[in-house]
């Protein structure tokens, strides 16, 4: 999984960067080349998880951020080309709006996305027409293309996003095959300054109320203070949030965010060597889910053994779960459920 931070010029897209890699990977400052790092989703569920199992290790999931050159503001045609092969290539966006001196985050919402749409349109037409003669020439596969690039065609002339349309998961496949990125899962960051973590300016209003309009959701993150507690000791973060007024980092505000918007649950593995969470699509298979692990897991599956993490907080160890009969042995058609705690049994 891979999510695109995309948004105009200095808006705060590698300080946010910096933030969600927590300053690991050495950054190109206003490069037309994006920087490639890897998050840790942070997880409280995680964290509790280990004190009733304490690990060696404890391992969150992750997702790979990429952070892509600013639009310039302007349109000028050629880098914007440029940055926008960049957002091609990304299974989600995450829009970074400057929130501490926008003359208009809503136009700058609303000029993002419009240019995503328009981008779109111009592949599509190229793209229907090639089917068109495919079909034409007794391809069976193109006119099934051509009906949903039809579709994809008559939505982007309305000025409308793909991503807000209803599809199937062929006609999914078929719109990522193409890249379009008005149909990629989008968040909203309304980056605030300083003195508004809160986000009560005006600037953030417009932002939410946007992300409203867009069909998707806006998180308030203050990217140069998440920066800043990035690099910083696990002790001395709590003294700095609770100074700023800061409930909790807001990169877990936005993590959560990012699952939703996504669509991906978590799953569980837990044992005395290692606590990990994983990353999924909502309603994957256990065997599915066993393949985040491993190939050999999935391949070989037998069965899962598992239990709810809300049964361990509530029972407090693997033995009373089983004795309350909470511990399940679950088969390859079970559809994992965010939270399950998972021992795959497996052969190969
Ligand atoms: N006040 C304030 N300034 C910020 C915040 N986030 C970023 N900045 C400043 O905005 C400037 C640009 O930040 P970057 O993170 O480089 O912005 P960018 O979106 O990556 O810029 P490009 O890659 O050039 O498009 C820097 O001087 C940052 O210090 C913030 O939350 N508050
Ligand atoms: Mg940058």
């Amino acid at each position: 999984m891979e999510c695109g931070l995309i948004g105009l010029q200095g808006v705060g897209k590698t300080t946010l960067f910096q933030a969600l890699t927590a300053h690991a990977v050495p950054v190109q400052v206003g490069s037309m080349k994006p920087n490639v790092g890897i998050a840790s989703m942070p997880d409280p569920r995680l964290e509790r998880i280990a004190e009733f199992i304490p690990p060696e290790k404890l391992i969150p999931a992750t997702v790979q951020v990429v952070d892509i050159p600013g639009v310039p503001s302007g349109g000028g045609a050629a880098s914007l080309n440029q940055v926008l092969a960049h957002i091609r290539n990304v299974d989600a966006i995450v829009h970074v709006v400057n929130c501490w001196d926008s003359r208009d985050a809503a136009a700058d919402v609303a000029s993002m996305d419009a240019e995503l749409i328009l981008t779109d349109l111009v592949v599509v037409e190229g793209a229907v027409d090639k089917a068109a003669r495919a079909a034409r020439s007794g391809d069976a596969d193109a006119k099934k293309r051509v009906a949903v690039l039809e579709k994809v065609q008559e939505v982007l002339s309305e000025e409308r996003a793909i991503r807000n349309e209803v599809w199937d998961a062929a006609q999914r496949a078929l719109l990522k095959s193409y890249g379009f990125m008005s149909a990629k899962p989008i968040l909203l960051v309304a980056n605030v300054g300083e003195d508004d973590v809160a986000g009560g300016s005006k600037a953030a209003d417009a932002v939410h109320a946007a992300a409203k309009d867009l069909g998707t959701t806006a998180v308030t993150v203050c990217a140069m203070i998440e920066s800043e507690i990035s690099e910083m000791a696990e002790s001395d973060r709590s003294e700095m949030l609770e100074s700023m007024g800061i409930e909790r980092p807001a990169i877990g505000v936005l993590a959560a965010a990012m699952n939703v918007v996504l669509g991906l649950s978590t799953f569980y593995t837990a044992g005395e060597k290692e606590v990990r969470a994983w990353s999924i699509t909502a309603g994957a298979s256990a065997p599915e889910a066993a393949g985040t692990i491993h190939s050999d897991i999935q391949r070989g599956f037998i069965r899962a053994e598992c239990y709810h993490c809300d049964d361990l907080f509530e029972l407090k160890n693997e033995k009373a779960i089983k004795e309350a009969g909470k511990l399940r042995s679950e088969g390859k058609s079970y559809a994992m459920q965010d939270g399950d705690v998972v021992h795959f049994l497996f052969n190969v």
